[in-house]
This record gives C-alpha cells, structure tokens and sequence, in this order.
C-alpha cells in the first residue's frame, strides 16, 4: 500500500470514529456508501470518484468561514486564509484552461450557469443602459428609468440545444429559472444523423437573434465545434455561452483542442467540477476579460458566500488535472467510450448517432421492447447503476425515456480500459436482451416496471465483481 493510500485509510478511520460518537447512522451511512461504490458498474455519464486528497480537503474549517465579495474585497474580516484558496483555484483553472479570468465560487453547475446568465445581463444591457442614462450605478437609476431596464432584462433570448437532443435544462428550459428568465429556443440535432447541423443552426440564429447562443450538452455523445459556433454567434450578434461541464476532463486532459476547445472561442465558459474533471461537487466560470467585472459580481448577486472548504477542493482537483497522469487519464476516458461504443455495436445494439467521440454512449434500448425507465432499472437488479434518458424525438417522452445514458469517467478512474469495457457492453446487452416489460394492472405491457430472466443477475453481478476486484476502488482505503 502506498503512503498516501495508508495515510488516507487512518484518516478516513480516525473521522468515522468521530462522526460514529455524534451520529452513527451518518457513520453507517459513508460506510455504505463506499462499499455500494465499490461492487457496483458504475455508469453514470456525470460521476466519477475524487482523489482522497480532494475529499480530504472538504472536511475542515475553512468550511466556517464568510467570505462574500471576491479575493482581498470581502465583506468581512479575516478572510486572509480563503483569499489563498480563491486565488490559488483562479489560478490553476487560468493555467489548465488557458483563460483569461477564472472564478471559483459557484457552488453547483446551475450556479455557474447563473453567474454566466447575469454576468452577460450586466455586460450586454445593464451596463449600456446605464451609460445611456448617464449615471454610475443601478442605484442612481430613477423609478421610471429601473422599469426600464427591468423590461430589458427580462426580454431577452436565449437559443440553446434542446433537451432530448442532449441540451441541459438550464440552458433555457422551464423547470429551470433560465426558462423563465428568457425567451429560449432550441436547435436540434439532424433528424438521420443526429448530429450536430450547423447551417440550420445558423439559419435559426439569424431569425431568432438570440442575446445568448449556448454551446454544451449533458448527453449528446460528439464533439462540438465551437470554432463554428462563436462564427454562428458573431454573425448574428450572440454572446457565446459553452457550458463544458460534462467535457470538461476532456479539455483540461488536452484530449478537446483547436476548435473542440471551448475557451479560446466563447465569451463565458462554465463548468462543473465533479464531472469528467474528477474534482469536488462545484462549479467554475471563465471569462475572457471583457466579462470578468460582471462575472466577479456573481457574489452576491446570485450566489450565497462562497464555500471556502470547497474551493480549497476545486484548488487541489485542478492542481491534479495539470499532470501528465490526468492527460492519460483523459485520453482513457475517449478511447473506452469507443471501445464500449464498439462493444454495443457488434451485438447489434442501436446507439444515438451511431457511436462516440466524447465520453458518452447513449444506447437507443427501443429495439429491446424497452422503455428507458424499465432498462435502467433492469441493470440495476444487476448492479449496473446508469441513468435513463431522452433519444432525440423521443416518443416515449421525458419521464419514461427511450434511452440509457453510460458515461466511462467513473470506471477509467479504476482503471477500467478497452477490453474492460467491451465485457462491459457484453453485460448490458445481455440483461437488456433479458428484461421485458411488466404487464400493469390491467394486463398491458407497462411503461416503468421490468422483467428480468432467471439467472441474468447473478450473471451480471458475478462477472462485473470480477472486473471491480481487478480494479478495486481506492486501493489501500480500508475503513
Ligand atoms: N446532473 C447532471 C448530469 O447528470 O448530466 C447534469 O446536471
């Protein structure tokens, strides 16, 4: 066992006897869930397993400290300590992205995509407005002159991509606030290819004049060319907006580069940092210059204060993610998502757009007889834990879903390569070729509940344990 896996095991003991003497189903509960972590597949697209450094760095008392405001412009005194974390995680996310300004405060991806909306807001119709008025502030601003700008800012529009096409609610949908906020549309993908088209995108920019083109996607499993999507958002007017949040590993992995690179070509990047990028549960905003004073007002503009024990995590992600070791680890993810992608077609399944060149594969599981609800809960009687989601057009709608979304950040960080990963479409194919839907109440095939074949579990579960003890999780970690 390595020092640092030795030191983490007598840490990770010593807090669980604390917790243990305050609050032991809390205890139990970490326990479980690491071992529910260990024996299982896991496939979610957005997950992956931090370093023992990043989680380690979550638990202390920067986490009891107020900061709002930004490094050395806070609100309160004291905040020394958080203006080092703050600034040492602007900094590697500056170097590892290449961007002009970085801020490391959103608390979550929404919050980074609300920092992103308002910073444009402010730049694009505050700030014009307010010049126009002639006045300084917001606050200098009469009753009449603030109905105004009130107006302007509630009317504008985003164009976004859509939701079964892979797009993210918050990038204009309404069960977000970003739905309400704007005035949103959203482009799709072809309806043969199911990629990317970027005249007609184009086309769509050019009569709907959006304020904001968003670039980014949580289940479209190609590349974008953003290249052609700062083009589309200039010719029209746009402030480009890629929330690289799924893909972000990929770029600070130098696996996405020239025009598959958001950061040389947006005006606003956001990101989550638990994602592909293996970090803490946070978010992250870049900016080119021009959009730093808007962005650098996100606290308290809509974010609470900044969470401190967080941003010393991000600090330590990112700081893993400049190695040449988070480069290999990165390249893995792309080429296990082919060879899974691979896997699933030579057993004759159907995948949305045909494969991968990211770190998704979406398998369509209509041709199984399945909705996407009963082949996520198939694979989960057999330890495959992915989650279920739209095809694009989808006919069985947003709940039940046609589709199964896998991501391989999680397994590649055990491990997992090529040939690991075809076994793994072999698992998947075989429940999904052994479930059937439940009948309902009334007799008739049902939408959400399944059937699986005698045996397959067993079967599934005993050959994935064999993959997961060949590969364990946090070696050494013993609790
Ligand atoms: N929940 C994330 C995902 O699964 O893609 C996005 O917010």
């Amino acid at each position: 066992m390595s020092d640092s896996a030795q030191l983490a095991s007598t840490s990770y003991q010593s807090a669980l006897k604390v917790i243990e003497g305050v609050e032991p189903r809390i205890a139990g509960a970490i326990r479980s869930e690491l071992t529910d972590q260990r024996e299982s597949l896991k496939l979610i697209a957005s997950e992956n397993y931090a370093s023992p450094a990043v989680l380690l760095t979550m638990g202390n008392w920067l986490s009891d400290k107020y900061a709002e405001g930004t490094v050395g412009h806070r609100f309160y005194a004291g905040c020394q300590n958080v203006d080092t974390v703050e600034t040492v995680a602007a900094e590697h996310a500056r170097e590892l992205f290449g961007a002009e300004y970085a801020y490391a405060q959103p608390h979550s991806g929404i919050d980074a995509n609300l920092v992103a909306f308002w910073s444009i807001l402010a730049h694009r119709v505050e700030t014009p407005e307010l010049a126009a008025a002639g006045v300084k502030s917001m606050n200098d601003l009469d009753e009449d002159a603030w109905e105004v700008l009130r107006k302007k800012f509630g009317n504008q529009r985003m164009l976004g991509m859509s939701l079964d096409a892979g797009g993210h609610l918050t990038h204009g949908f309404r069960p977000n606030i970003s739905g309400k906020m704007f005035h949103q549309r959203s482009y799709g993908t072809d309806p043969q290819t199911q990629l990317l088209d970027y005249d007609a995108l184009a086309a769509q920019a050019r009569e709907f004049k959006p304020l904001i083109l968003v670039a980014g996607y949580s289940a479209y499993p190609r590349r974008v060319n953003f290249a052609k999507m700062r083009e589309i958002a200039d010719e029209v007017g746009a402030t480009l907006m890629v929330d690289m949040a799924h893909f972000a590993g990929l770029v600070a992995g130098k696996v996405f580069t020239g025009d598959e690179d958001p950061v040389p070509h947006a005006h606003i990047v956001t990101t989550t940092t638990h994602k592909s990028l293996r970090g803490p549960r946070g978010g992250l905003v870049l900016a080119t210059e021009e959009y730093a004073p808007s962005v650098d007002r996100g606290c308290p503009m809509v974010l609470g204060g900044p969470l401190s024990h967080m941003m010393a995590a991000k600090a330590v992600a990112l700081a893993e993610a400049r190695t040449p070791q988070f480069r290999s680890y990165a390249q893995q993810v792309a080429d296990n998502a082919k060879a899974l992608a691979d896997g699933f077609l030579r057993r004759g399944a159907t995948l949305v757009t045909g494969g991968t060149d990211n770190h998704i594969v979406l398998v369509d599981v209509n041709n199984y007889g399945l909705t996407g609800r009963q082949a996520e809960s198939a694979l989960l009687e057999a330890g495959v834990v992915t989650n279920r989601n739209s095809v694009p057009h989808d006919p069985n709608g947003a709940w039940y879903t046609s589709g199964v979304r896998l991501g391989t950040p999680a397994l590649t960080s055990r491990g997992f390569g090529a040939d690991e990963f075809d076994k793994v479409a072999e698992l998947i194919v075989d429940v999904l070729s052994n479930a059937t839907p439940a009948p309902t109440k009334s007799g008739v095939p049902g939408k959400a509940k399944h059937i699986l074949a005698d045996g397959v579990a067993d079967r599934v579960r005993g050959a994935s344990a064999e993959l997961l003890n060949a590969h364990p999780l946090y070696p050494g970690l013993e609790l």
